[in-house]
């Protein structure tokens, strides 16, 4: 800053603050709480003030092209790809409104997509050839006791016959042996044929295990008096001789109780390029709210989610292969909530940090540790404070990726609990015996935080609210950075937009972090009026786009560069650069990123040239289109180049 700019900047301020001080000094309270807001409006768009604290500002798209954006992505074009799906809007669904954007945040141009299915709730994670597989989704919006008119529920159908599998068409007829009443299914099941058992000494046979099938069936008629009080078993219309004998249905209490969401099994690849989804192979089960993670050897791991009849996937988890572009279920189960934070580790294993959004049994895989996909053998990690306040906090792999540290940031209360925690704990998984601990504190219990990695090595923490869905106006328009070296929270300006439930951030390639969505229960402190879905979408530039300087520039170079390969860029301020990353784009939903990584880079520079390497673990840089910056000993990072790690 120059001397004259500094003493404008001085007057600035002193006009400023008297402003303040004639309009206190009327004493009216509208004009005290209008001479206030004036004077933080000037103060948080002072240079000062943003150098150290950043900046919001809101973006509204034109009418016609706003949605309730639940999940985003972005692709390596550098545009944002957002998800509504039905956007969690029950006329939206009934009405086969589904909506998908794609925006330019830099262009600032935004385009429909055309949408082939309800993808509310889906799963995603980036491919290595740039596309974004999702997978899952919405078959029917939950039923609310009260909705409910026919009773319904589970009926597991099976099949003794060892020599065939039965599949059964909907509209099956099922009735009661004990209670005499009739269910009828909604959809067609295969019931696998049993197993035959044998004694693994003598070799004698000791009977058939049957094969089972699970369907959703409700009563023929509406009213409480077709709901069944206990378990029973079902014979099933429609079937004769050996099948009518070999087949059954087994149903605990029908009822008319509430009726989760269910989930459909169709799957995507979006492409980036051409801006179209493209079907692929659907997954073996329906899921909604699944988590899917990049494996060691590129293949997608699927896991969790709501079924189709609306019961938390029995952890049945699959792998989808990006060649064949179809799925393999895994040879044992293994049972997490829904929207499981799940990363993958530089030893091949799979990090659950106990993170999750939502769904799912109180004591089914709430626990966090190391899961080894193929053994199933699961180590669990000790130390973690507010465990029992885990469902809808965040995780995020602290940068540099290397350490191997992670963070698990605020949390609630399973179901609609109104506790929330407002610890972060940090657990390095290169230790001898990974612990958690606890790392500093937020103010408040946050459930729903959004966090990113920046350039720089500092994660942005911001937004939340301490209620389920921000429930007695309890949204936190609060953001800090967290510096990982310091292990140390600062405050920073606060967000212009309150964000809860259904909501995200995304770093952007020039540096800055977009966020979308939030889903407030209600609308106003009592609670007493329905809440309305956040459209507005709400860029942070970070302190570091308001240094003295500019950003480093960066260009050249290829756009491959294999595993412990290397590539010469240009950069006018080589000489000043400290750091390069590389960092893996955000696909995010309901609190849960896994695929934003931050890796370091070694590199050496020579005049106005920077030649970096690519470390050589696959587990830690997978295959993939990654954002490369370098930042500069005053903490400003240059914009992206897109880089391909093949
Ligand atoms: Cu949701």
């Amino acid at each position: 800053m120059t001397d004259r700019a500094g003493r404008r900047r001085a007057r600035r301020i002193a006009i400023g603050t008297a402003v303040v001080l004639a309009l206190a000094g009327m004493n009216g309270p509208w004009l005290y709480r209008f001479g206030t807001e004036k004077y933080h409006q000037y103060k948080i768009n002072q240079p000062e003030y943003k150098a150290a604290n950043g900046k919001w500002e809101i973006v509204e798209f034109p009418e016609e092209y706003r949605q309730n954006t639940i999940h985003a992505a972005l692709l390596r074009t550098g545009k944002v790809l957002l998800v509504a799906g039905s956007g969690n809007n029950q006329d939206n669904f009934d009405a086969k409104r589904y909506d998908t954007r794609i925006w330019d945040p830099v262009k600032k141009t935004i385009k429909k997509v055309p949408t082939p299915n309800d993808l509310f709730c889906t799963g995603h994670t980036q491919l290595a050839n740039g596309n974004l597989l999702i997978a899952g989704g919405t078959k029917r919006y939950e039923k609310l006791k009260g909705d409910v008119k026919k009773a319904g529920g589970l009926m597991l159908v099976q099949n003794e016959n060892p020599d065939k599998p039965i599949t059964l068409p909907a509209g099956t007829k099922f009735t009661g042996k004990e209670n005499g009443k009739t269910f009828v299914s909604k959809d067609p099941v295969l019931v696998p044929r049993a197993e035959k058992n044998f004694d693994p000494e003598t070799g004698e046979f000791l009977g058939n295990t049957p094969g089972v099938g699970r369907i959703y069936v409700e009563a023929q008629k509406e009213g409480a008096k077709y709901e069944t009080g206990t378990q029973d078993n079902y014979r099933v219309h429609g079937l004769t001789g050996d099948d009518a004998r070999n087949t059954y249905g087994i149903a605990e209490k029908l009822a008319l109780d509430k009726k989760d969401f269910q989930g459909i099994r169709d799957a995507y690849e979006f492409d980036p390029v051409a801006e179209k989804y493209i079907k692929v192979d659907p997954m073996k089960e329906a899921r909604w709210y699944p988590t899917l993670t990049t494996l060691s050897d590129g293949k997608i791991l699927s896991v969790s989610g709501l079924d189709d009849i609306g019961q938390l996937v029995p952890g049945k988890n699959e792998i989808y292969d990006p060649e064949t572009k179809e799925w393999e279920y895994t040879d044992k189960e293994r049972q997490f909530p829904t929207y499981p934070a799940l990363f993958l580790m530089q030893n091949g294993k799979i990090f659950y940090s106990g993170s999750n959004a939502g769904y799912g049994p109180d004591d089914v895989g709430r626990e966090p540790g190391v899961w080894d996909v193929e053994t199933n053998k699961f180590k669990k990690i000790p130390g973690l404070s507010d465990p029992d306040l885990m469902e809808t906090s965040g995780t995020v792999l602290l940068p540099p990726a290397q350490d191997e540290k992670y963070m698990v940031i605020g949390g609630g209360g399973v179901g609609e609990s109104p506790r929330s925690s407002e610890k972060t704990r940090i657990v390095d998984l290169k230790a001898d015996d990974p612990a958690f601990v606890d790392g500093p504190s937020l103010d408040k219990g946050t459930r729903y935080p959004q966090a990113s990695v920046l350039p720089n090595d500092e994660v942005l923490i911001s937004g939340g609210s301490e209620d389920y869905r921000g429930r007695s106006d309890s949204n936190i328009l609060e953001a800090r950075i967290y510096d990982t070296e310091k292990n140390e929270l600062r405050r920073v300006a606060d967000p212009l937009v309150g964000r809860n439930y259904h909501s995200g951030s995304i770093l952007l390639p020039d540096g800055r972090v977009m966020f979308f969505g939030s889903d407030s229960l209600f609308a106003d402190k009592a609670n007493t009026k329905p809440g309305e879905f956040e459209q507005r979408v709400e860029i942070y530039t970070p302190p570091y786009l308001y240094g003295d300087e500019e950003q480093p520039d960066l260009a050249g170079g290829p756009q491959t560069i294999k595993r412990g390969g290397s590539g010469t860029f240009t950069s006018q301020d080589a000489a000043s650069v400290k750091k390069v990353r590389l960092i893996r784009p955000s696909a995010t939903t309901h609190v849960t990123d896994v695929d934003q990584r931050s890796i370091a880079l070694d590199f050496t520079t020579d005049g106005d040239q920077i030649t970096l390497t690519v470390p050589k673990n696959k587990n830690l840089v997978q295959s993939g289109w990654y954002m490369l910056f370098v930042t500069d000993g005053d903490g400003t990072p240059s914009k992206a180049q897109w880089v391909q790690v093949p």
